[in-house]
């Protein structure tokens, strides 16, 4: 059995595919979805990091309907508010990457405790990982709603460790946002960075504890190791 009691999963580019809303983008702006898109997740971050600093505090999917609206005005795109509104809620809507499923499954089977904590209010991270077919295999799941900080505060990732949960060195803290591992690594989890496209990690004096390609990596490293 390997060190870990209990895997910690990012939701949002981590579980799930947050560009899964360029193709809605696309169909509404031919050819300009992968562009709003990335603007929007990009805006969306943004604006999780400034509340925190200001110490204010509004829920996720506000924050992304604001990004949204933002991206929108920014690229010279107009939608009805309905129709925005709609776009929005795209985000409740997102795709899990491959083989999310069946790994998750390989890890609880293996005996792990499989847990999510993200920046998504409850009601969010329960839409999604019910839309993407996910929420069967999940022990914990731990919004930072109840911070009312978003990550990477160490508040944010504070919520997962309940005091009856094992010491933190045998928590694994999983996030395909290279910000997101180096906020939880600063906090004092172990990490792993689950890079699937050859991106550059942060340059901020940290170092994940495990870089994989995919998640069906990470489970075959956990589940077979001596
Ligand atoms: C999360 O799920 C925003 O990806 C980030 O918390």
């Amino acid at each position: 059995m390997n060190e870990f009691n209990e895997v910690i999963f990012d939701l949002y580019g981590t579980l799930v595919d947050v560009h899964s809303v360029a193709r809605r983008a696309d169909e509404l702006f031919k050819g300009r979805g992968i562009e709003l898109s990335r603007l929007w997740r990009q805006k969306q971050l943004e604006y999780t990091w400034l509340l925190t600093l200001m110490n204010r505090y509004e829920p996720f999917e506000i924050v992304t309907q604001r990004a949204l609206t933002f991206s929108l005005k920014q690229l010279n795109l107009s939608l009805r508010d309905s129709e925005r509104e709609a776009l929005g809620n795209e985000y409740m809507r997102l795709e899990p990457y491959p083989a999310t499923l069946e790994s998750l499954k390989v890890m609880r089977a293996a005996g792990l405790r499989v847990s999510v904590l993200s920046n998504g209010s409850e009601k969010s991270i329960y839409a999604v990982l019910t839309h993407a077919g996910l929420l069967e295999v999940f022990d914990g799941v731990h919004s930072v709603e109840r911070a009312q900080r978003f990550k990477p505060d160490p508040a944010a990732y504070r919520t997962v460790v309940q005091p009856s949960s094992t010491s933190i060195s045998s928590m694994l803290f999983i996030s395909s946002n290279s910000w997101d591992a180096t906020g939880a690594g600063h906090f004092g989890f172990k990490t792993c960075w689950i890079n699937r496209t050859q991106q550059t990690f942060e340059e901020m004096g940290y170092s994940p504890t495990m870089t994989v390609d995919g998640i069906a990596q990470l489970a075959a490293h956990l589940t077979t190791r001596g």
